[in-house]
């Protein structure tokens, strides 16, 4: 049975990615961090499933600043294949702080390289990467060519991980992968994300449990799409024979105002009636016009989105009005 390792197991892609590839019968072992509650809600329904959790599924405690630690693991598990998720996924916080979303994202990412090019054994490793390493860019839709001109502390660590991964590829001749994605999002997004903040919202509000929406800037667009479409692409390009970086994107910009429209029409709301203007919400830097090319992920892995942003803003809601039934 071929056997993965997954940081960044309990976030929103670590879930899905971990379902799926346990549904094509791969070990899974997931890094974990020491936190003071043991809840894991993302994970509840498989490690509480005594078929899977300690049969195919297995946790290990590290941190990507502690090398050491990272480095046994890695040993003890001897993965064939390793996706790289863990960091400080929030945009918006990483001004407030950029040294420790440096410090894990960027060299957390080295020293996962350096462990990775001393190991025993030839293990394949798939890096997430970001659009927000592309900043403003000139180009617009941006493919894998696009320079990199990162706008605030999280793309710039994402611009030095995404490079040391082309180095370590061309220099030590590792099997490594960039996936450059996009926005992705799913109910199982964290809550301090746009969508999510606003899907929840529009049921919470439907429910009586709130009364307005506070938002930032809602004239700000992206390229939205679903994570469970963007974890295939991540399997996807470690079943290829060869290794290289790919842009996971749906290529359709949509604004903050469309996810707000779609969230309230789906529970029968009038927004004007509940959003307002925050400016603790509005960004020090935006990005703009990030939307993707990803020919290159559909010629060559045959990756294709298939949720559309009207399904999965729908989904996001109706699983919140579900939640607060
Ligand atoms: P997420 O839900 O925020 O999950 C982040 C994961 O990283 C969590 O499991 C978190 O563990 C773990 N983590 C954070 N710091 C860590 C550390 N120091 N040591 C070990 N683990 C640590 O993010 P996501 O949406 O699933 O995204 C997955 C990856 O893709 C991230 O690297 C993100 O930057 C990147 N990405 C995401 C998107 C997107 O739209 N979702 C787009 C482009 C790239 P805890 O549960 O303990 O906090
Ligand atoms: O913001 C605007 C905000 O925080 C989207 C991460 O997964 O995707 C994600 O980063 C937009 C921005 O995601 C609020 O200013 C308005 O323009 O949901 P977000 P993000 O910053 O695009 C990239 C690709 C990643 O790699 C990241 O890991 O929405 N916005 N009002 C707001 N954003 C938030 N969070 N909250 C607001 O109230």
């Amino acid at each position: 049975m071929p056997r993965a390792l997954i940081t960044g197991i309990t976030g929103q892609d670590g879930s899905y990615l971990c379902e799926l590839l346990l549904s094509r019968d791969i070990e899974v072992h997931g890094l974990v961090r020491r936190t003071s509650s043991l809840d894991r809600s993302r994970l509840n329904h498989l490690f509480s499933d005594p078929a899977i959790y300690g049969r195919r599924l297995f946790l290990h405690y590290a941190d990507l600043d502690d090398p050491t630690t990272l480095r046994r693991v890695l040993l003890k598990v001897a993965p064939d294949q390793i996706y790289h998720l863990a960091g400080q996924s929030h945009v918006g916080l990483s001004f407030e702080i950029p040294e420790s979303t440096c410090e894990m994202t960027a060299m957390g990412t080295l020293r996962l390289l350096e462990i990775i090019r001393d190991l025993p054994k030839p293990v394949r490793l798939f890096h997430a990467s970001s659009s927000e390493i592309f900043g403003q860019p000139a180009i617009c839709p941006q493919d894998e060519n696009t320079p990199c001109a990162p706008v605030n502390p999280y793309g710039c660590a994402k611009a030095f991980a995404t490079q040391m991964v082309g180095v370590y590829r061309k220099a030590f001749g590792l099997f490594a992968c960039n996936g450059i994605m996009f926005n992705h999002e799913s109910p199982r997004r964290g809550e301090n994300f746009v969508t999510r903040k606003i899907c929840h919202a529009a049921a919470a509000i439907k429910r009586g449990l709130q009364k307005e929406l506070p938002l930032g800037d809602t004239s700000a667009r992206r390229d939205w799409g679903h994570a469970r479409d963007y974890v295939r692409g991540m399997m996807l390009a470690l079943e290829h024979d060869q290794p290289g970086d790919y842009i996971f994107a749906t290529g359709q910009l949509h604004s903050v105002q469309d996810v707000v429209e779609r969230a309230f029409a789906t529970v029968g709301l009038d927004w004007r009636e509940y959003v307002r203007l925050d400016p603790r919400f509005m960004r020090v830097a935006e990005p703009s016009n990030l939307a993707g090319n990803a020919a290159r992920a559909k010629q060559i892995l045959g990756w294709e989105p298939v949720i559309s942003f009207d399904e999965m803003i729908i989904e996001m809601t109706r699983a919140e009005l579900a939640a607060l039934a």
